[in-house]
Order: C-alpha cells, then structure tokens, then sequence
C-alpha cells in the first residue's frame, strides 16, 4: 500500500463484501429446498446492497493545481464537456462539491476549494471539509512542494484516512525544461521530482510515501495509470468493483478488467430475470421486454462505455463523427435496448452450451450444481453472457480507435 502512507492506521468505513460463506451456505440450502426462485430475495438484497454502496473520492491541494481537471478527467470528461467539473486560471471552486460519475452515480469524487485560497486559512479548511466523510483523498500539488502540501498530508494521516500524493501539469514541466535545454533527459528530471516530493513528505513524517506524477490532459502518459492501479489494489471488496466499473477507458487492459467484474455478476441478474415462457414448439422463449435482463444490459453498456455519452465523448477525443465510430462496432446493443436487439441476441445464446467448468469458473461451485438444471435460469445466464462478450468485444475496438492503441 506504497501511495496510502498511513496504513498503520486506516479506519477504513464500512465496505460490504460481495457474498460472505455464511450467505453462500444459505443460498446453497434454499436453491436445494426451493429452487431459484427461493434465491431471489437474498439476490435481490447484495444487488441493492451494490447499488447503494458509495465510494467517496476527496480531492484537495492549494488552489489552481488542476484538482478540478483531475476530477474531469478521472470521469472520462474534458473540462469543457457537459457536466465538467469547473476550472479554470482564476480560483473557481469555493465550496466542496460533488461529481459523481457521469453513468454510474455511485462513484462520487469531491472537489475540494483549494487550501491557501482567500477563503481559508489552511487551518480552517482543515476542520471544515468534513473530512471524515471521504474513503479516501488525493493531494495534488504544483511544482514545487508547498507547506500546505506537507499540512494537508500530516491532518489526514492524523485523522487515520488514506492518501495519495499527486505531482500535476507534469507536461507543463517538462515543456519548460525543453524550452531551456532541448536534449534534457526526461526520465531523469522526472526521478528528480519524484524524489524531491518524497523527500519533504518524509520530513513531514509521512512513512514511505508515494508520489504520482501526472498531467490530466495526457492520461496515457506518466503515472496516470499507476495511481489508478494503486487505488484499486487499495480498495476492497464492492468498492473495489465500483472503482474499476467506473474507470474511464484508457486501455484494452481496463475493458477486461470491466468484463471480469461483470461476468461475475451475471448470474445474479439471471436469477433475478427469471420467468421464461414456453414455446410453442416447446422452445424457451424470452420475453424482449424484460426490465431485469435490460437493465443489466444497460449497466454492461454504461461500464464498458458504450452508451451514447460516453461514445459522443470518446469520438470527439479520437476526431470521429460518432456515427464513424458507431459503425466501427457490428453490436446491435448500442442505444436503446430494443425487443428485436434482445431476441436476436437469444437466438444465437440459445445454441451456445456451457460447459461445467465454464460454469464452475464463473459462478461459485456450490451453486453450479442446482443452477445447471433450471431451464429459465441457464437461458438468461446465456443471453447475458452473449450480451456481454457483444459489448466487451465493441469496448475493445472503441477504446483502441479513440486511444490510439
Ligand atoms: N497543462 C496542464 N494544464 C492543467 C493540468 N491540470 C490543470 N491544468 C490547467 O490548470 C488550470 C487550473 O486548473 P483547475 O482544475 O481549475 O485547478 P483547481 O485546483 O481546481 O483550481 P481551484 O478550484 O481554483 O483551486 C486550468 O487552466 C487547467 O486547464 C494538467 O495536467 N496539464
Ligand atoms: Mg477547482
């Protein structure tokens, strides 16, 4: 936990996990007394468990370090796009204010009023941020490192919080040092900011602290990526997955990491869809207008980045008309989700089989067995799956057109 410098001591605020032993045994017994609609109400408490779990970002520093593009981009925005956390060169944000993600609300980052701005004195800002109701917070610092900066990190160790140390505008450094200098080694400078802020940090007490040098405007270069990296192996549990979901789509490498999560839940959207009529060829049919298999295929669209904001941003980033774009991908899941995309999609699920293992894989063991013999159950498991790969696969081809991959 190299970036969070108080590990000794976090008070980490309630994370639920996913599904304890204890309710794993349950289900087990009631899918064996009362098959999988015997199931639906304790599925139907982890969702709305997922669902209400919030994972609270804070980020703060002195003012005009770009903790306000930081926010921008981390939720996959640009500062001019809809929505966009405001910036600017004159001190814009007074009050602490929220962003949540653009399509998974749950994902809250909090835009901090700059520490030393005319408002507040750092001492007052300390004990007015209601810093308490953050998991975690992200200083971010300018050029060169401030007494605010050592300030900030010793009340938030103090106060038993995580914190990551954030080096913005890299690209603006590194521009002036070129302007001096034309052949300077890059990576050499960079090791001598890194080393320099880690330093102070640690004349200002903090533990074998990590720094992360970063420009929000070139989220593919330096250590964007890393810092997202590290919080993620920070976090656990369901915030853990929030975090990820919620990531904007830099790399072929997050998509899949998208898709890991979602597989894993597809069962329980399966479980709850349920209600599978009969055909009269004796065939299972689906009913297209399903709110429980819709909706789970809108959440896959919206995490993968596939709904129609995040494609018209993603276009513009890569120079497309999003019609370009859209065309690029053969998924009859974009936009709105109709009957005909559903029921095409169920024909070719339906020839699909899955293997035991498969099964065992991406479900938990002691389910399989129960789950394999409900019809209705392995029919929306199927849909799903194939709903999944679908969108997965067009995430890829999206991600790799706008990013240039
Ligand atoms: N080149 C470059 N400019 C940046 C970067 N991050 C922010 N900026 C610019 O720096 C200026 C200040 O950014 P903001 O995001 O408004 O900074 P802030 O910390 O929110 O400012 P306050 O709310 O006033 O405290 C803006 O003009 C941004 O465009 C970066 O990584 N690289
Ligand atoms: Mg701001």
């Amino acid at each position: 936990m190299g970036g969070s410098s108080s590990s000794e001591q976090v008070a980490e605020t309630e994370t639920p996990s996913f599904f304890t032993q204890e309710e794993l045994s349950k289900l087990k017994s009631d899918l064996e007394t009362g098959g999988v609609e015997n199931v639906k109400p304790l599925i139907e408490k982890k969702v709305t468990e997922l669902n209400k779990t919030e994972l609270n970002i804070a980020v703060t520093g002195e003012t005009g370090t770009g903790k306000s593009t930081f926010i921008n981009a981390m939720r996959g925005l640009r500062n001019s796009d809809d929505g966009a956390a405001k910036s600017g060169t004159t001190e814009t944000t007074m009050e602490p204010t929220v962003y949540s993600h653009p399509s998974l609300l749950n994902v809250c980052y909090w835009d901090l009023p700059g520490i030393g701005s005319t408002r507040f004195t750092a001492a007052k800002y300390l004990t007015e941020m209601k810093f308490k109701r953050y998991d975690l917070f992200i200083i971010i610092s300018v050029s060169r490192f401030k007494e605010n900066d050592a300030k900030l990190a010793k009340e938030i160790k103090r106060l038993g919080k995580r914190f990551y140390f954030v080096r913005s505008k890299i690209d603006v450094d590194l521009d002036s040092m070129r302007e001096e200098n034309p052949s300077f080694n890059e990576e050499e400078e960079l090791d001598k900011i890194r080393s320099d802020c880690v330093q102070k940090l640690i004349k200002a007490g903090i533990l074998s602290p990590t720094v992360f040098l970063i420009s929000s405007f070139k989220k593919e270069k330096f250590d964007f990526n890393q810092l997202n990296e590290e919080l993620e192996r920070d976090l656990k549990n369901v915030k853990k997955m929030i975090f990820v979901l919620a990531l904007p789509n830099l790399s072929v490498k997050i998509v899949q990491q998208k898709y890991e999560i979602l597989n894993k839940h597809i069962w329980m959207f399966a479980t709850l869809s349920g209600g599978l009529g009969t055909g009269p060829d004796s065939s299972i049919s689906l009913s297209s207008d399903n709110d429980v298999l819709i909706d789970a295929i809108v959440h896959f669209q919206k995490s993968l980045g596939l709904d129609d904001a995040s494609l018209r941003r993603l276009a513009r980033k890569a120079g497309k008309p999003v019609e370009e774009l859209k065309a690029t991908v053969q998924t009859p899941l974009l936009g709105k989700i109709t009957p005909d995309a559903i029921t095409k999609l169920s024909y070719g699920a339906a020839v699909v089989a899955i293997s035991a293992l498969e099964f065992a894989v991406e479900l938990n063991p002691i389910l399989v067995s129960t789950f394999r013999e409900d019809s209705s159950f392995l029919m929306m498991y199927k849909v799903l799956r194939a709903a999944l790969k679908d969108l997965t696969a067009s995430a890829e081809i999206v991600v790799k057109i706008a990013c240039k991959e």
